[in-house]
């Protein structure tokens, strides 16, 4: 075994070197259905992500184009099984696997979201109307947890912008916030108070005008399984992914910074603005490196983590700040 190591210290296996039983398994079923021809209709690019398009039976569908401008392509798709059963959502436990066991109790029908505050036009949208405000797009972006992990999850929605631009802000809307879902008969996890409830973030408006700041109802071509945060939920591919609040009731736009659930938790570990930024450590452990979920495994390497989590169109949104001190 040969194995290279970097002047960096991340080692990079030869890829042609290792060959996990489950990669070798499944070029072999990809050769078995090459013989028998059962691929045809479906792109070489899907069959390298193969194990990504193995969802959930009778999930309903949400067909959505992929905006190329904002798809990463070039890295592969973390498999739907792990981003699925992986998941940090606090309203259903606190460990990885309970989203996905106890989540089964929301009710994703009827849910309305109630856009109000510093707004000209406040509205109270059932979630399916809210879905058709603007055209579904599919977008691949890279999810970066504070904790060390990242994923790369084909989301669907359409930019935030869109709404904002329906709301009218006013001229003294300077911020915006969500607010998750918080009811105790649905969710198991409020009972414990492991944060403040609900779970709220916010941004910036400017932020959150950003058009990679996804307003998002589903991915891997379906809706968002409740795990993930249905049935709408935020993605900012450029920040620590606990910015991303799951299952919104409630988007308010203020004059004044909000608080954030992870904020009021621990005010010296997780600032306002949590981008990603290899350069400022957590203070409990370094966040110049992050593990791919789904490459696990003896030889898998750890990548390093880019600043921005590699989205640097945002960089100009923090132009003169220093983003050690707005972590
Ligand atoms: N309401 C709510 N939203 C949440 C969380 C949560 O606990 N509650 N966890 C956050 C964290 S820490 C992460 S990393 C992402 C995980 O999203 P995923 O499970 O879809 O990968 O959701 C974020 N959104
Ligand atoms: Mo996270």
């Amino acid at each position: 075994m040969l194995i290279k190591i970097r002047p960096d210290g991340i080692d990079l296996p030869l890829s042609s070197e290792i060959t996990p039983r489950a990669v070798f398994e499944s070029r072999r079923d990809f050769i078995r259905q090459l013989a028998v021809g059962s691929i045809a209709g479906t792109s070489l690019y899907e069959m390298a992500n193969r194990e990504a398009f193995a969802q959930t039976p009778g999930a309903q569908k949400l067909a959505a184009g992929t905006n190329p401008a904002y798809a990463l392509m070039s890295e592969k798709k973390t498999p739907y099984k792990d981003a699925t059963t992986y998941n940090n959502f606090y309203e259903f436990g606190t460990d990885k696997s309970e989203p996905a066991q106890n989540s089964g109790t929301l009710k994703t029908r009827p849910w309305t979201v109630t856009i109000d505050g510093e707004v000209k036009k406040p509205m109270t949208l059932d979630i399916d109307s809210l879905m058709k405000l603007a055209p579904l797009e599919e977008r691949i972006y890279r999810l970066r947890c504070v904790e060390g992990w990242s994923m790369v999850i084909p989301w669907i929605g359409y930019s935030l912008s869109n709404l904002i631009k329906k709301v009218e802000p006013t001229s003294n809307a300077r911020y915006v916030e969500f607010i998750t879902l918080d009811d105790k008969k649905q969710m198991p996890g409020l009972r414990s108070p492991v944060l403040e409830w609900p779970y709220v973030e916010g941004l910036r408006l400017d932020e959150a005008n950003h058009p990679l700041a996804l307003l998002t109802f589903g991915m891997y071509g379906e809706v968002l399984p409740n795990q993930n945060g249905a049935p709408v939920r935020i993605a900012l591919p450029w920040k620590y992914g606990f910015k991303s609040a799951k299952s919104i009731v409630k988007i308010r736009f203020l004059k004044d910074q909000p608080r954030t659930a992870w904020n009021i938790t621990a005010p010296h570990e997780y600032g306002f603005y949590s981008n990603v930024n290899p350069d400022v450590d957590h203070p409990r452990w370094s966040q110049a490196t992050e593990r791919r979920i789904g490459e696990d495994g003896l030889f898998a390497r750890k990548r390093k983590t880019l600043m921005f989590n590699g989205y640097s169109e945002v960089a100009s949104l923090y132009s003169g700040m220093d983003l050690k001190k707005f972590f």
